[in-house]
């Protein structure tokens, strides 16, 4: 644990002045050139026209790039039509590259699978006719909670084929977690599994499902279930069908609809500032090509060459963006992997590097500082001269880690981006162009060509060099989130009422002397937790529906290697206490509360540590003063008290720790 204030943080991310240029060999074979920063700048929407007739096939072109008429509601590529399926895989087949691998599946127990495009193609249609069979059309939501396994790609692209808008739910979710995006998204089939491989042991996901439609009246009218741990699960002879039957029954062909370019492709959630999670929704055509343009000029993906792999799980949106429609929507190679880093061996990720000849991968600095514990021997036993190329997203990655990941795993030849983006934004908006821009160790460093980013002032002000603010976006891009689900107006207030007609991002950032931008973090009550967003509000609320619980607050607390960590401070319903009371510093009933919000929301959610507490500091107005008690959660000298409505509240809470621990 580090107890460095924030701003000594800063000041040190501000003394970095290592840089690394682009080799010239990188530079020369690069997709991303200098002059598409000056075209961008000289006509933005020419430039995204030329862009998306570029990375994307159409049916019907567009005859207007942007509409912001409506402003924060936004149309691009007004009047376009096209299908995400075709150009993810109809279109490579067409082009003669059905030979082509899309995906080498590995594994967990070590079982292999390659995929060419042609199959992908017949695997794809056959599942959209099987949607279809079972009622799925234009504008129905089906839900997916999948392992890591091409399923999960097959599942998304036969919803895109059929204009059916997907949600995915993270497979590590818990079943309550599940059924309010099911009900929220209002899903007519759900696609799961009889389970994933996961450290070694088949974890279980169709008792999840069972669960989660068991609670109500669902929406839910069929289950589709593929086959992959062969565990015995529970079955509805009505409302149960296997993946592989119902595929087998399918017909073989399906021939595309096209939909307009605004048509919704997927709900994603993700955790917002207050309980509720946000159904954030995109649209086909711009998501479609902010994806490709990035994965082509940002990783700089060259599909008849490159072997990649982005290590991210399907269900959140980098797996979205980055495993299946950027990389897909090129027609690359890429390496699917089911399981953990660390199973059976912590040199996994190494080994599959070396036998796949992996040349770019894509992944999160708590994992790479997880490597960086496990040890420099570790991926030193494999050859990874393959590499050509390194990416990092999901939190601010420290200069040390990057320079770790740079030396170690790059050595020292790879170009790193850093890329920040986020589930709203749909793609990447700032990074490094890697055969452009000489990498600075730590930084995000600048918007790429077509983007605008700024860091303002409380009062939307541009700072000045060397300064601290917010980041926001002053300009409407084609991945932007449309929405959320059903509810315009907290989309209007959550992202674009904090500055006049800005995107406001929640992040903080600081731009140094050169103009670099270092994302810093959250600036709102929303935590990174290995590159996971959770909720300040989602957990607490997870702990106060607890029959013991009277009280809750959550903070996230500086953690060296998950960015921060999960602390509950909780008070205790006096029956409660008195029990906890008995059992010495409550043990038991702490291990009960952690395993509570693992069943509510799902075990990343498990708080690292939960401190039961008599009081929560608070100001006169009410509002819980969480400065103070993430001081306490970092082990520092707890800060300013002034404005608290009892001053002594603070004493109490340390006095009471002391005594426990
Ligand atoms: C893609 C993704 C978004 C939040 C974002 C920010 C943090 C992501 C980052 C980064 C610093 C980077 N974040 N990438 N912070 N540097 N390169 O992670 O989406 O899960 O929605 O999270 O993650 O705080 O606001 P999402």
């Amino acid at each position: 644990m580090t107890t460095e204030t924030p701003s000594d943080a800063l000041s040190n991310l501000l003394h970095e002045e290592r840089t690394f240029p682009p080799s010239e060999e990188f530079a020369a074979h690069a997709n991303g050139k200098a002059e598409l920063f000056e075209q961008a700048e000289a006509d933005r929407e020419g430039f995204w026209a030329d862009q998306a007739r570029r990375y994307v096939s159409w049916e019907t072109d567009f005859d207007q790039v942007l509409d912001w008429s409506d402003a924060p509601f936004a149309k691009w590529f007004v009047g376009g039509r096209l299908n995400a399926s075709v150009n993810a895989v109809d279109r490579h087949v067409e082009a003669g590259n059905g030979d082509r691998v899309a995906i080498h599946f590995v594994g967990e127990p070590g079982d292999t699978r390659d995929i060419t495009y042609a199959e992908l193609h017949q695997q794809v249609q056959k599942a959209a006719n099987a949607l279809a069979d079972l009622g799925v059309g234009q504008g129905d939501t089906v839900a997916i909670y999948l392992p890591m396994i091409p399923e999960a790609v097959v599942a998304m692209l036969a919803c895109a084929r059929l204009g059916a808008p997907h949600s995915v739910v993270f497979g590590g979710f818990s079943a309550e977690a599940l059924h309010s995006r099911i009900d929220d998204a209002g899903a007519k089939v759900v696609i799961t599994a009889d389970g994933g491989w996961r450290r070694g042991k088949p974890g279980a996901l169709k008792p999840a499902v069972d669960a989660a439609l068991a609670v109500g009246e669902s929406p839910v009218e069929k289950v589709l279930v593929v086959r992959r741990t062969e565990q015995d699960v529970e079955w509805d002879d009505d409302r149960d069908v296997w993946w592989h039957e119902a595929l087998e029954a399918a017909a073989d062909t399906h021939e595309p609809d096209y939909f307009d370019a605004e048509h919704p492709l997927f709900i994603l959630y993700t955790s917002g500032t207050t309980g509720k999670p946000k159904g954030i929704f995109h649209s086909t055509g711009g998501y479609l090509v902010q994806t490709a343009y990035t994965n082509a000029v940002v990783h700089d993906v060259h599909p008849e060459s490159d072997v990649y792999w982005c290590t991210a799980d399907i269900g959140w949106v980098t797996g979205h963006s980055y495993i299946v429609y950027g990389p897909m929507t090129l027609g690359a190679t890429q390496v699917m992997y089911e399981g953990t880093p660390d199973t059976p061996h912590q040199g996994r990720f190494w080994e599959i590097v070396q036998d796949k000849k992996v040349t770019i991968l894509y992944t999160a600095p708590t994992a790479i500082r997880t490597f960086m514990k496990w040890g420099k021997e570790i991926p030193a036993k494999y050859d990874l001269s393959s590499l050509r190329l390194l990416g990092s997203v999901g939190e601010p990655i420290n200069p040390e880690a990057w320079m770790w990941y740079r030396e170690v795993i790059g050595g020292d030849r790879c170009p790193i981006v850093d890329t920040w983006w986020q589930t709203e934004t749909g793609a990447i908006m700032i990074s490094p162009l890697p055969g452009v821009t000489p990498t600075r160790p730590g930084s995000a460093q600048h918007a790429i060509p077509g983007i605008v980013a700024q860091v303002v002032d409380d009062n939307g002000v541009p700072v000045e060099k060397g300064s601290g603010g917010y980041l926001v976006l002053t300009e409407p891009w084609p991945s932007m989130l449309r929405g959320i689900w059903g509810d315009p107006q907290r989309y209007k207030e959550t992202y674009w009422s904090r500055f006049e007609g800005v995107y406001f991002a929640g992040d903080g950032a600081k731009l140094d002397e050169d103009g670099n931008i270092w994302v810093l973090g959250r600036v709102d009550d929303v935590m990174n937790v290995s590159g996971h967003r959770m909720s300040t509000a989602e957990i607490e609320s997870a702990l106060v529906s607890h029959p013991k619980v009277a009280e809750a607050a959550v903070v996230g607390a500086a953690d060296e290697t998950t960015g921060q960590a999960i602390c509950a401070f909780v008070i205790l319903r006096s029956e409660a206490v008195e029990e906890a009371d008995e059992q010495g510093e409550g043990g038991d009933l702490v291990a009960e509360l952690r395993n509570h919000v693992a069943k509510e929301i799902g075990p990343i959610a498990k708080p690292r540590q939960i401190m039961i507490v008599p009081e929560l500091p608070k100001t006169r107005s009410g509002k819980i003063m969480r400065r103070l008690l993430k001081d306490v959660a970092e082990n520092r000298e707890v800060g300013d008290v002034t404005t608290l409505a009892d001053s002594s509240v603070m004493s109490l809470i340390s006095e009471g720790l002391s005594k426990g621990s």
